[in-house]
């Protein structure tokens, strides 16, 4: 599956308005609930304030950064796992993606319209989630229905998926996310491909007012609600975004700064949900470039060099590793070198997080 993030939540509480200030985009973002109803798909790079280091250290011409996928998807309503507001389609868009960001209205204004009438941050969570369980549940029963069917003539079969699914299906009965279910790995890695909703990691977003002192109030209850979930919570003034991008870029960077720290909020966004898809970077390092490379936690020296090229990945002979924190320290190959700080790896070494890799192939 495609690595991206989702942005999910109610009708009209600032998805695509979010999705736009990420992206710069400038999809519609209007005053109507179901203003979206295909998603919307942006790609953006993630901030790493090392390429900038590493680019006056090196002085090279141009730098490439690591990219993030977002989906605006449209929103849910009450009974959208029995299809309400075109739920069933809206349920598969979440349902392909990796995380997921769930935007919460933390804001007052009479002018914009919320779909159950008042603004109460704890209950639209619930409508949201209570939408996402009931979905799971149904794929749960479906999951235990059709593995019974297949192993009907086998006796005392002791099928780890099954007994996964039953306890999946327990947990969710009781309106409860899975991603609060106590799973090993092995049970999680034996019921993906389910693809559950409660399942995926998520961040959510509260959309607070210009005025914060007013909207504490919603947020301190987001932030007591979730606690229970072990799940991340961020707080963004959307409106204050938007309205910065009506400038051109000299007089948003004025004006962001005035507005405190803003645009930090955004990168504070790409990067815990580029944390959430469990990834990590490494970087090449040449005059000519800087360039990100992005990869599941855990991969290999063998499977990143295919990320470059696959030249590199069939005639790989080994990787010299230069610590993040070396390069910065020493500022020389030739100085790391001959301090024996200059690793050469082979296929199985595990990429770390910040390693400046150069593979040594021959094809
Ligand atoms: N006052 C205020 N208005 C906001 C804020 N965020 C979004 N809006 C407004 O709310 C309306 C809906 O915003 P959208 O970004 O289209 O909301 P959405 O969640 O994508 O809506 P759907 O696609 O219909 O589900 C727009 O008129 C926005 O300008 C906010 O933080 N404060
Ligand atoms: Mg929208």
């Amino acid at each position: 599956m495609e690595l991206k993030v989702g942005i999910i939540g109610l009708p009209n509480v600032g998805k695509s308005s979010l999705f736009n200030s990420l992206t710069n985009l400038n999809i519609e973002a209007k005053n109507f609930p179901f203003c979206t109803i295909q998603p919307n798909i942006g790609i953006i790079p993630v901030p790493d304030n090392r390429l900038q280091k590493l680019k006056d250290i090196v002085n090279s011409k141009k730098v490439i950064h690591s990219t993030i996928k977002f989906v605006d998807i449209a929103g849910l309503v009450k009974g959208a796992h029995k299809g309400e507001g075109l739920g069933n389609q809206f349920l598969h868009n979440i349902r392909e993606t990796t995380a997921i960001i769930h935007v919460v209205r933390c804001f007052n204004d009479r002018k914009i319209t919320h779909i159950t009438g008042d603004v109460n941050p704890i209950e639209d969570i619930k409508i949201v989630n209570t939408e996402l369980i009931y979905s799971d549940f149904e794929i749960c029963e479906l999951a235990i229905n059709q593995i019974q069917k297949k192993n009907r003539n086998k006796k005392n079969i002791s099928n780890l998926e099954l007994i996964t699914l039953d306890k999946c299906l327990k947990h969710l009965i009781k309106n409860s996310p899975l991603r609060i279910l106590n799973l090993s790995a092995d049970e999680k890695n034996i019921i993906s491909r389910w693809n559950f909703l409660t399942l995926k990691p998520v961040i959510y977003l509260a959309n607070i007012s210009e005025d914060n002192q007013k909207n504490s109030d919603y947020y301190q209850k987001v932030l007591c609600f979730i606690e229970k979930e072990n799940s991340k919570i961020l707080k963004l003034c959307i409106k204050k975004e938007s309205d910065l991008m009506q400038f051109n870029s000299k007089e948003y960077k004025k004006l962001s700064q005035s507005f405190d720290t803003q645009r930090s909020s955004l990168d504070k966004i790409i990067q815990a949900s580029y944390k959430m898809l469990n990834l990590h970077t490494y970087f090449t390092v040449g005059k000519k470039e800087i360039h990100s490379w992005t990869v599941p936690i855990g991969t290999n020296a063998l499977e990143a060099s295919g990320k470059i090229h696959s030249d590199f990945k069939k005639g790989f002979i080994r990787a010299q590793i230069i610590a993040y924190q070396d390069f910065i320290l020493y500022k020389s190959e030739n100085k790391i070198k001959s301090l024996g700080k200059m690793k050469l790896e082979g296929k199985k070494y595990i990429i770390k997080d910040g390693d400046i890799v150069r593979f040594l192939f021959n094809i």
